[in-house]
């Protein structure tokens, strides 16, 4: 291969389009590009996009065969059949004495990899299996919840085109969240007409860039909000007629807000209150807001309640469904909607009770489900693409809680931290391997999908996710030839038959469920250049145009069921990713529930009405740590390399020179930070971007690979060896990852 081939960036969310040139090997990524013909990144890439050959080649414990684990703790390779046949025998066993039920499944794909996780229904439906959960029930849901309360459809910020941007615990010019961020911060930036706001404690890139950096005291978010919301009462800067053409509920949060301490709370947050008058006068007055919460108060004290507050301060000042602003958007799956059930309605998970927000059981309780004796704890887990054990709070009680269970079964592409504790690893193709694509897109006004193809072929001995699952329903013994038979026959007959005979097919609830390996198995294997996978997206494409009939039209394809062929069509053809829908602001209306905002949560509201006084920590924890902050080479646990860093390769904890100088300590003097829950050592980063009492460590480090010599090295500390289940949301189980009470001792070299 001598061609630039058209792929995508798997290390965030934004999934920038790249180029990718292979060496002579064909297997080693000799040159890396932005890729200008990608309709949402047009070029853009950050720093991390260009090292992903480490990814892909680097020393990452690759897995190429399925493993065994044997009663001595070793692994034994097996062959697919062996794996498929044993797996499915273990899973009928423990549904057959436990229920189904007691098989939960965690993840279905990172930043990049969606694919898989769009099959797994079908396994899942193929055992029996009812509970589920993924990384965003523990960072997204508290926002999930809030926005169905508020809306009933999940909505974004139109950062791009908005004169005034507002961040809330979130450094887009590190973690980005939008399409070419460090370009649009430094667009504002530099605009005297716009502006930036941003609330973090840390002086970031971000913060740097800002107009107005109100940088308050960790964990106070909720009182810094609810004084901006109620400035705009006090100085007269609501929209009200925009709210009472649009809003329902503006009484009760008026009521609310007129008796908020403004001083008081501006004292507590640790943030001169000229400034954050000045900050709500600007954000009151521009024409145009969008804002973005993200991690830094998401996984924090009063999570939901902030993410209410910080809806307020938008909708207040009438900033929704314009340019600029918030809007409702489109897509080709259902991420981010949930049925906003009031709270202590709704589904609940089966031993803790906790709420089931959007399909997913809050991360924090799953270790509660398993350790335990209660009838109805998880009795296996099937894990894909995520490293649980890493990545979710307290991984020692996550290690015993998968060696208390009867099966574990992880597919991965590496030897994680979690497949070291799985009775089974199923390797999959890497993401550069196979057909792969995101759901994570949430672009407006057009809303873009890109269907990857295959940059280099995969290595004997693994699969791709969607294959695997296709064998495990087809061991359970649930689908046949019998069942695929007919839909070949039908689409022998073209497209249009099948989409008949399909229908069909859905009328039966239990073959529904297996709908994903029926597609895969059928329309997938006429789908040209092996892009079986692909068989999902013509169901979804059809789901899109029925949904968004008119923004799809808009987009080119036309009406009625022809509109989702076509679109189907244009995605797996468009390698460098598609424009899927058009959309007008005005089409946020349509979408929300009774076109109206609901601007009132009375259980939400009650707590702004009664906030106590934040407690203060006991002495013995001096400090509040922030477990795992974004950085220019941190990318969540995808890319296990060491050597893919060009800067701070151990990953540094960060803290502000007064304390550092009080503890006596230089640059990289080692500390061991102490937590309820445990202590990891690291090297000091002394900054002036840290307030004093506060501490940051980096996401993302702690893993172990294997090195040249066979040994096993870990490269930096492990944020989730000091945090805690039980610190988590009381609202929707989301963990407080940003505020852990923390101690520091120096540590003699
Ligand atoms: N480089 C890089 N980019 C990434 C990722 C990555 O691993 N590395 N991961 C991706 C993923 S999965 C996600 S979810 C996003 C997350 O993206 P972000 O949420 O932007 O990332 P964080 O750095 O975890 O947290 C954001 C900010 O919260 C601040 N913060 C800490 N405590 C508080 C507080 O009490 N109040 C306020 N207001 N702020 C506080 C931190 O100082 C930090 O600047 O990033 C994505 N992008
Ligand atoms: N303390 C603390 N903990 C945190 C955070 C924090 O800020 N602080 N951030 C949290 C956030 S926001 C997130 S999103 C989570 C992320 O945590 P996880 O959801 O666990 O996801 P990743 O770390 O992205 O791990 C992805 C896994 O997918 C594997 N993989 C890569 N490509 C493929 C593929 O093609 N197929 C398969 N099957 N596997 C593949 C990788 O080897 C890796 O094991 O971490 C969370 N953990
Ligand atoms: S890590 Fe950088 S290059 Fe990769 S998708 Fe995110 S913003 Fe784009
Ligand atoms: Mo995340």
């Amino acid at each position: 291969m001598t061609e630039w081939q058209p792929t995508a960036c798997i290390l965030c969310e934004c999934n920038c389009g790249i180029q990718v040139l292979l060496g002579p090997d064909g297997r080693s990524f000799e040159k890396i590009r932005g890729d200008k013909l990608h309709p949402a990144s047009a070029g853009y890439t950050c720093n991390k996009a260009l090292r992903l050959d480490h990814y892909q080649n680097g020393r990452t414990g690759r897995v190429t065969t399925p493993l065994r684990r044997r009663a001595d703790g070793e692994y034994e390779e097996i062959d697919w059949d062996t794996a498929i046949s044993e797996i499915t025998a273990r899973m009928r066993e423990i549904g057959l004495r436990y229920g189904g039920e007691s098989i939960f499944y965690y993840g279905g794909g990172g930043q990049g990899n969606h694919l898989g996780g769009a099959y797994a229904p079908a396994t899942m439906a193929a055992f029996g299996m009812k509970y589920r959960s993924s990384a965003l029930a523990q960072e997204k849901t508290g926002d999930f919840w809030v926005g169905a309360r508020m809306f009933g459809h999940p909505v974004r910020a139109d950062v791009e085109h908005a004169e005034v941007a507002f961040f809330i615990g979130k450094n887009p010019y590190q973690s980005h969240g939008f399409p070419r961020a460090r370009t649009v911060l430094k667009e504002i930036a530099k605009d005297p007409e716009r502006a930036m706001i941003v609330l973090d404690p840390v002086r970031t890139e971000t913060a740097e860039l800002a107009d107005f950096h109100l940088q308050l005291r960790p964990g106070t978010d909720v009182y810094l909000l609810s004084a901006m919301a109620a400035i705009l009462l006090r100085d007269n800067l609501i929209e009200t007629a925009w709210l009472d053409e649009h809003t329902r509920g503006l009484d009760e949060v008026v009521a609310v807000l007129s008796g908020v301490p403004i001083e008081k709370y501006c004292a507590i947050a640790d943030v001169d209150i000229d400034l954050v008058v000045a900050a709500t006068h600007r954000l009151a007055r521009a024409k145009s807001v969008a804002a973005l919460e993200d991690l830094g108060v998401q996984m924090n004290r009063h999570s939901t309640v902030v993410s209410y507050l910080e809806k307020l301060v938008w909708l207040l000042t009438g900033n929704l469904g314009k340019p600029g602003t918030q809007y409702a958007f489109t897509g080709m799956a259902a991420i981010g909607h949930d049925r906003g059930h009031p709270a202590g309605e709704g589904p609940r998970s089966p031993v803790a009770g906790a709420p089931i927000i959007s399909g997913l059981v809050p991360c924090n309780v799953i270790t509660e489900e398993i350790l335990t004796d209660h009838p109805a704890r998880y009795r296996a887990m099937f894990i894909e693409s995520s490293n649980p054990v890493h990545s979710l709070a307290d991984s020692a009680r996550m290690r015993a809680a998968l060696e208390s269970l009867e099966l574990v079964v992880v597919v991965d592409v590496a030897m994680t931290e979690t497949a070291r504790l799985a009775d089974y690893v199923l390797p999959a193709a890497t993401q550069f391997e196979k057909y792969e694509a995101t759901f994570f897109n949430f672009d407006f006004p057009h809303n873009i999908f890109h269907l990857r193809h295959p940059v280099l072929p995969a290595p004997d001995g693994v699969l791709a996710e969607p294959e695997i699952h296709a064998r495990l329903v087809e061991a359970a013994g649930v689908l046949t030839e019998d069942d695929y038979r007919p839909l070949r026959a039908a689409l022998e007959q073209g497209r249009e038959a099948f989409a008949m005979a399909f229908l069909g097919v859905l009328a039966d609830r239990n073959k529904a469920k297996l709908a994903p390996v029926l597609l895969y198995r059928t329309l997938g294997e006429t789908l040209p250049n092996g892009a079986a996978a692909a068989a999902m997206l013509w169901a979804a494409a059809y789901n899109c145009a029925r949904k968004f009939p008119a923004s799809v039209e808009r987009a080119g394809y036309g009406t009625g069921l022809e509109a989702g062929e076509r679109l189907f069509e244009a995605i797996l053809t468009g390698a460098h990713g598609i424009v899927i829908t058009e959309d007008d602001y005005d089409e946020t209306w349509n979408r929300l529930r009774d076109n109206k905002v609901q601007l009132s949560i009375a259980e939400l509201l009650q707590v702004v009405a009664t906030l106590p006084e934040p407690d203060a920590e006991a002495s013995q924890w001096p400090f509040v740590l922030s477990a795992g902050e974004r950085r220019s080479f941190t990318a969540n646990t995808i890319v296990r390399d060491p050597l893919w860093r060009k800067r701070d390769s151990v990953g540094t904890l960060r803290m502000s020179p007064a304390d550092a100088e009080e503890m006596g300590l230089a640059p990289g003097d080692l500390v061991r930070v102490t937590t309820k829950r445990g202590s990891v050592e690291v090297p000091v980063e002394p900054t002036d971007r840290m307030r004093p009492g506060h501490l940051s460590l980096p996401n993302g480090f702690g893993l172990s690979v294997t090195d040249a010599s066979g040994a096993q090295v870990t490269t930096g500390a492990a944020p989730n060896e000091l945090t805690e289940f039980d610190s988590r949301d009381e609202w929707v189980g989301t963990p407080w990852h940003k505020y852990v009470p923390a101690r520091l001792d120096t540590v003699n070299a």
